[in-house]
Formats: structure tokens, sequence, C-alpha cells
């Protein structure tokens, strides 16, 4: 090394790469209102279109008229299934092997099902034409329970299924049944079920919800007829499957279609699926030759696109007097509305639930899945979570809860007891799963410390005697939550989407000058893969992250990839950068050989350069590399530095976490007050610190917010309840509870940097540890379970059932 270079640490940190806190570089459009959403875009002689919606949860169609609507200035089209059916469009395929009606054909079968798509010369005309065409209906009757679905003389909600006795995954033994989903050994688990010393018994609810990212979901789609290419810009978080997709459906070859997804704002699982407001824009703008805009209001966002969870989970779980955990059955009714439109890998109906063992080793476990048609919405989408995973991880944590009441026994020494140990990784779980890596009880211990527990239990046992001398009338509940979550599908051999594999792509390719592009398959809808990803490719080729700029969202220009969801990016994408970073550095060793004049292996990586070994002062940098391979005619090897990898993840990644919640709880009123919020997370090798902690942030309120307040509420004949953000909980900073953030780092041994997802994490960590809180608040006075959400009103019936109101 010469005397101008500077010292190592130097070196490293100047290019932002690994484990830095760079700020985001994403932020500096977003905080002066630059972003680029698909609603600002603006293409000539542009139309939009609009829904007319059922304001029926079921119902016969028996006739439209669009005359008057179509007699409006301004008004260009109004579609009807009708239209639609030539085509054969009026139905299309969902992500789970069903079929979901586009427009109504002959019936409606959840309120604010799409009926007809007018299209106008402005958004205004469109919603003016939407009230005048003229929808007759007959009323049939509405279920809206998964349990009286299933009655033999329940009505019959899918007529275009009568008869068939099997689906996509599997019989179908009621009309009204979806699938049956079975995972681990049944007789196993009954046996030790049965002669176990201690079993608790509980029904676990998790209720139905909604995304509701701040932007709804939209498209613009421009067919150039000229050309014969399709544009489409949309809120999809998965661009690529969504042009395959497009081809299949509509028949125009795939090279003729584009997909942008441009800045997202927020998805959440929301934009994962495939809209009917995509296929009648498209349809719209290949009849009229215009580009056609549709944007969602809030209340169609709320009451039509793809809802998330309602799982009536029932359990019973056994134990040794002494807590030791013997076996675990899980029997769920899932409500998947009136499609079955879950956006979960084809294999798996119910997603990831069979996670449902938890951070426990579980010796046995049976789980069954019944899914069930009602008159609701439909969808079923990972709300920040893994596939089900929120919802496995939730049950698991209330049965460990109702378990412990049942022994007497304190929640957290109950989990200590039965945490899958360190070195039992990689561990195979009853209900088939491989985790990778984890050390629950380091972080177990460092969580209970860091919250000081045991005072916490003193201060507990003083506030209960406290409240039965009539001294208080708080309530102090501690919720306890140790996760285990699973992210990164594929691998491609059992993960895969409408037959597309789960794998991940990066294209890099470097600039004469030392800086660079990179392309990937994943899209980001606020979580800064601009600034992540350039940060891993700093690491691995040694330029700066500053000098990298990462592109998403075009499947003109990126890499083919699955999109991101299921917090696959930094497993699945996040991988294929560190190795398409990888062939880059192995060509850029070769080059650094030839100029250093020495053989390939006579020449060492070091932070940003190859240097001769031994001779320090003899180096190539990586930017005289780049420009080297443009200017040298260098024997064997091809000009220029490019490398692209598509990358199967050899298995998923097992990111945990604990998370610590101390409520109080005020009995007269039903109010609640976090008096404290500690996470922590380990997600193996953290890339960047910051925004990571923002995720935690994120996606713990989201989890506040879905534990304590926020629910898509139906009444009994079907109306939702809750379809403005006047009824529907979204917190602002004056809800938002305040965090305390840690981590420890269990590198997953299988990802090129150790890297787990995380962005998911703090949903999954969050909902039990609240909802356990609650729950713990009223231990004392005999509450074993309540459900979701624990808004004022359930909190203070909990306590009025309790008898604790006098
Ligand atoms: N990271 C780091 N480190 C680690 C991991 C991670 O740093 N270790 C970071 C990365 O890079 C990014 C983030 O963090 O940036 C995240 O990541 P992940 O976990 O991998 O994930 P992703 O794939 O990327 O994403 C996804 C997620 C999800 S799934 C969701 S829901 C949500 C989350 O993400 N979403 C959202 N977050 C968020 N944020 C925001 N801002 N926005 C949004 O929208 Mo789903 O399934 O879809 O339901």
């Amino acid at each position: 090394m010469n005397d101008m270079t500077p010292p190592k640490d130097e070196r490293a940190v100047a290019l932002k790469g690994l484990g830095a806190s760079r700020k985001r570089v994403e932020d500096v459009r977003f905080t002066q209102g630059k972003g680029n959403y698909v609603d600002d875009l603006k293409l000539p002689g542009m139309l939009f279109g609009d829904f007319v919606r059922s304001p029926y949860a079921h119902a016969r169609i028996k006739s439209i008229n669009s005359e008057k609507a179509k007699a409006l200035p301004g008004v260009v089209a109004v579609l009807t299934a009708a239209d639609l059916a030539p085509l054969n469009l009026h139905w299309m395929p969902t992500l789970a092997g069903d079929v979901q009606m586009v427009l109504a054909d002959g019936k409606v079968l959840f309120q604010g099902q799409e009926v007809a798509f007018v299209v106008a010369s402005d958004r205004y005309v469109a919603a003016d034409a939407v009230e005048l065409v003229e929808v007759e209906y007959e009323e049939l009757p509405v279920v809206v329970d998964p349990f009286k679905a299933q009655a033999p003389d329940a009505p019959v909600l899918r007529e275009d299924l009568a008869g068939k006795t099997s689906g996509a995954h599997g019989p179908r033994r009621h009309h009204n049944h979806i699938f049956t989903w079975e995972q681990g050994d049944r007789d196993a688990t009954e046996k030790v079920l049965s002669s176990a010393d201690v079993v608790a018994e509980e029904m676990i609810y998790y209720h139905r919800t909604h995304p509701c990212p701040l932007e709804t979901c939209g498209c613009v789609a421009s067919m150039d007829k000229v050309n014969g290419k399709l544009t489409v810009h949309g809120t999809f978080q998965a661009p690529h499957a969504v042009r395959t997709v497009a081809s299949l459906i509509s028949g125009i070859a795939e090279h003729n279609i584009r997909i942008i997804s441009p800045d997202i704002g927020g998805g959440f699982g929301n934009k994962v699926g495939v809209y009917p407001g995509y296929i009648c824009s498209i349809v719209a703008s290949i009849v009229t030759g215009k580009p056609v805009k549709w944007i969602e209001d809030r209340m169609e966002n709320l009451m039509a696109t793809a809802f998330a969870r309602d799982y009536w989970m029932k359990g019973r779980i056994s134990a040794t007097k002494d807590g030791r955990i013997t076996g675990l059955s899980c029997h769920v009714t899932a409500d998947h509305g009136a499609f079955d439109a879950c956006a979960d890998p084809t294999k798996f109906p119910a997603g990831f639930f069979n996670i449902c063992t938890g951070s426990y080793d579980i010796p046995v476990a049976h789980l069954a899945v019944d899914g069930v048609y009602t008159n609701k919405a439909p969808g079923g989408v990972a709300y920040r979570c893994s596939f089900r995973v929120t919802e496995a991880a939730y049950f698991i944590e209330r049965m460990i809860e109702v378990l412990a009441i049942k022994l007497g026994m304190d929640a957290a020494e109950l989990r200590t007891k039965n945490f899958i140990r360190k070195e039992q990784f990689p561990y195979q779980s009853a209900l088939g799963w491989e985790y990778d890596s984890g050390d629950y009880h380091t972080a177990w211990d460092k969580a209970l410390k860091a919250v000081d527990y045991t005072g916490l239990r003193r201060e507990q046992a003083e506030r209960i005697a406290d409240f039965k001398a009539g001294k208080t009338r708080q309530l102090l509940g501690i919720g306890l939550t140790h996760f285990t979550e699973i992210v990164g599908a594929g691998p491609v051999k059992n993960c895969d989407i409408l037959g597309l594999g789960m794998f991940d792509s990066c294209e890099i390719r470097i600039h004469p000058t030392g800086s660079a592009i990179a392309r990937l398959g994943t899209i980001s809808q606020g979580q800064g893969h601009a600034t992540t990803f350039a940060q891993i490719l700093a690491t691995e080729i040694g330029l700066p992250a500053d000098d990298i700029t990462v592109e998403e969202g075009d499947t003109d220009t990126a890499p083919y990839g699955l999109g991101t969801y299921g917090s696959r990016s930094t497993p699945v994408a996040g991988a294929a950068t560190a190795m398409a970073g990888r062939k880059i550095r192995a060509k850029a060793q070769m080059i650094a050989a030839y100029l250093l004049e020495v053989h390939d292996d006579d020449v060492e990586w070091d932070i940003d350069r190859f240097v001769v070994k031994g001779a320090p002062e003899r180096f190539k940098t990586m930017k005289e590399i780049a420009f080297a391979a443009y200017n040298q005619a260098i024997p064997g090897l091809e000009p220029g530095l490019e490398a692209v990898s598509y990358y199967d993840p050899p298995n998923m990644t097992y990111p945990f976490g604990a998370y610590i919640c101390v409520m109080e709880i005020d009995v007269d009123t039903g109010e609640h007050k976090i008096r404290q919020f500690y996470a922590l997370d380990d997600c193996g090798t953290r890339i960047n610190p910051m925004i990571i902690e923002g995720q935690v942030h994120g996606g713990a309120t989201e989890g506040y917010a879905i534990a304590m307040g926020q629910e898509i509420a139906y009444d009994e004949i079907g109306n939702v309840k809750t379809g403005t953000l006047m009824d529907f909980f979204l917190p602002t900073s004056w809800e938002t509870p305040h965090y305390t953030t840690d981590f420890t780092v269990t590198p997953s041994p299988h990802h090129p940097i150790g890297a787990k997802g995380v962005g998911e994490s703090p949903n999954v960590g969050s909902v039990p540890a609240f909802s356990n809180a609650v729950h713990d608040a009223f231990r004392a006075f005999g509450l074993t379970q309540s459900h979701m959400p624990h808004d004022h009103w359930r909190i203070w019936k909990v306590a009025h059932d309790l008898g604790m109101h006098g």
C-alpha cells in the first residue's frame, strides 16, 4: 500500500456498504413532492374508467340499462359482462386456481362487486355516468358466517361451480366448501393429545382486515394500435408476473406488453393480485384506442380489493405437568369470500400457515385448513406477512398464553422451556419446514432483561392488589411474543405462482468511469431498495453505493423476477445481487491480474481494489479495472463489465424476534395506553440499520392498528360497516406508540451475505404482543380468550363480562 492509500476502514466507510445507516436516496424526491405515482401520469387523449358496483352482497342481476349513462356528454363506453364475454374476459383466473368475475355475470356475490365499467373523458363525467346506469337486482339470501355457509341448506353461492366435487386444491365436500389442506400427522397428534397430562383448547379468531396503503390501486392502460404494443403503468407488486398473465389472458405476445410499476405508495400485499380494474382498463384501451386510467377511491379500496386474515383457528395444545409441550393440533376455518383469490404460492392454499408450531420444539403436530365461500370480498392477501404467517404466529402465541394459564405457569418461562435450542438448527418442524438458523434463548433473555421483566411482574402483582383493594381502576398488561417468520419464497422446486417459479434476479452494468446501474426483478413500494441494494453491491464490488443506480419495475429493462411481497426481496433478489456482484468481481480479478502482470491467483481482494499478494503497493482499484474493461484488449476476455444472476434460493430464511408490550388498561372506559413497546429483531446480517428501524416502526404500527381497532366488519346482510377511514382505524402519529428497537444477529447459513427479510416481522410479532398484553391484564381476573380487535368497547365488554363493573 502506498502512502496515498487511505486506511482500510476509511475506504470501507466511503463505500456506504453493508451495515451503513445510509440515508434513503429515494427521499430526495419523496420529500419534495417529486415522486412519480400512477395517478401523476397524464397521457394525451387519456380517458377515465369508473365502476358501477353492487349495493347488495348477494343478488341476481335482472337487467342493466346503460342508455342514460351513454347519453351523457363525455361518456365513451359502458362495458358489462356481456361485452367482455365474446373476448372470454368476463371471468378471470385467480392466483389460487379459482375463477373470478371481472364484471358481474348474472349475479353479484359481495357488496361493492364490479357490475359495469364506465369510460369517459374525465373522472367526474365517469362518476356522474356511474349514477345513471340502471341495474335491477333481485336480492338473494346472504351468508357472511363461514360456519353457517357450510350448513346443508346454506344458499349456493357459486352457481358456476355447481356439481364440481373437486377444485384446484382437491375434493370439495359442500357447495360452499373450497378445499381442505392438511399437514402433519393426524393420528400421532391425536394419540399424544388424548393421553397428555394437560391439554389447553381454544378458538382463536384473527379478524378480517385490510392492508390500506395510502395510495390506492390503479393503472393506466395504453394500447398503441400502430405498433401493436400495450403499455400498462400500474401499482403492481409483481410487474413481470402481470406481464405474463396479461399475455396469457389477452393473447397479446409477451414482447408486445410492457408493464411499468412507477413509484408505489405502499403495497402491503394489496397490490399483488389482479383486479377487474386492470382488465377493464386494458379492454377499454384496446376498444377505444386511447389510454385509459382507473384509480380506486378509498371506499372501493377498503370494500372491494383484497382483504386479509379472517381465520377461525381452533387449537389444542398438550404438555407435561411441568410445561414441556408434547403436541399441537389446529383446525382453521378460512373465510375466503366470494372467490378464492388468495395470493399464495400455488401449492400452498393456506400459505405458510404450517409455520404455526412457531419458535417451539413441538414433536408432533397436525393442521387442517378448510377454505369456505361467503358473501364477502375476495382476497386473502399477505398483509405484511409471508402468506398467512401472521395468522400462524398469532395462533401459537395465543395458544402458549392459554396453555400457561392452564398450567398456572409464567408465560415467559413456558416459552424458555420450549424454544428450539440453538444447536438444533437446521431444525425440522413437525409441519414440514426446515428452519435455517436461530438463537431464540439469547434473544429472549436479552428482551426480558431490557424491559426488567421480573420488575414488571412485581409491579403487576402490586397493581392487582391495589385494584382488589379499590385503590385503582387501571390494570397492567405484559404482552409477550417470540415469533419465527418464514420469508424468501422460492425455492422454485416448491414455490410458484401460476406456474412461474419463485426465483429472483439482478443485472449489473458497470460503466467505464466506474459507476454502475443495477436492475432487479423486484419492486420497492417504499422499502428503500434503491438505497439498500446499492449497499450490497458496494461491499461486493468495491464501488461507492452513491455511484450505483438501482432500477426496478419496468419489464422492458429489468430482468425477469417475481416481485416484492412476502419479504422476499432481500432473501431472493438480495442474494441475486450479491451473486451478480461476485461475477463482476471474478472478472475484475482477471482484468486486475492482467494489468498487474501477475497470475489471477496472485491478486487478492481488498475492499475496493485487487492487490498483489505480498506487494501491497501494487494494486488496481475497481474504478481503474472498470475503465480497463472497456479500453484494453485483454486476451481471453470479452470487453465490458456486466453480469446477471437469477437466484433460486435453496431454502427460505427464518427471521425471528422477541417483542414485549406493556399496556395500561382502564377498566371503566376500555381505553388503553401503551407504556412501553420493545421490539428485538434478528434478521441475520443487517444491510441498513436505519431502514430496518423504519421497517419495524411501520410494521409495528400496522400491527398496533390490527390488534387494537382495525377491521373490515360486515353486518348480517353483508353490508361493509367499515368502508371509510372514519370507521376503519388507521393510526396517526397521535395514536402511534413509541417503540424501542433492538437486535441480535444470527446469519442465514445459505444466503450469500447471511441476510434474512425483516419488512414483515414487526407485523407478525407485534399483533400477538399487543393482544397478549390485553389478555394478560385480565388474566388474574379469569380471562382466557377474547377476540381482536381490542377496541375500547370490546375491552370494556371484557371487564363487564368478568363482573368488574360492580
Ligand atoms: N433490509 C435490511 N437488512 C436486512 C433485511 C432487510 O436492511 N437484513 C431492508 C431491505 O433492504 C429493504 C427492507 O429492509 O429495504 C425490507 O426488506 P425485506 O424484508 O426483504 O422486504 P421486501 O421484500 O423488500 O419488502 C416487502 C415487505 C412486505 S411483504 C410488506 S407487506 C411491507 C414491507 O416490505 N410493505 C412495505 N415494508 C414496507 N415498507 C414500506 N415503506 N412500504 C411498504 O409497502 Mo407483503 O407480502 O406485500 O403483504
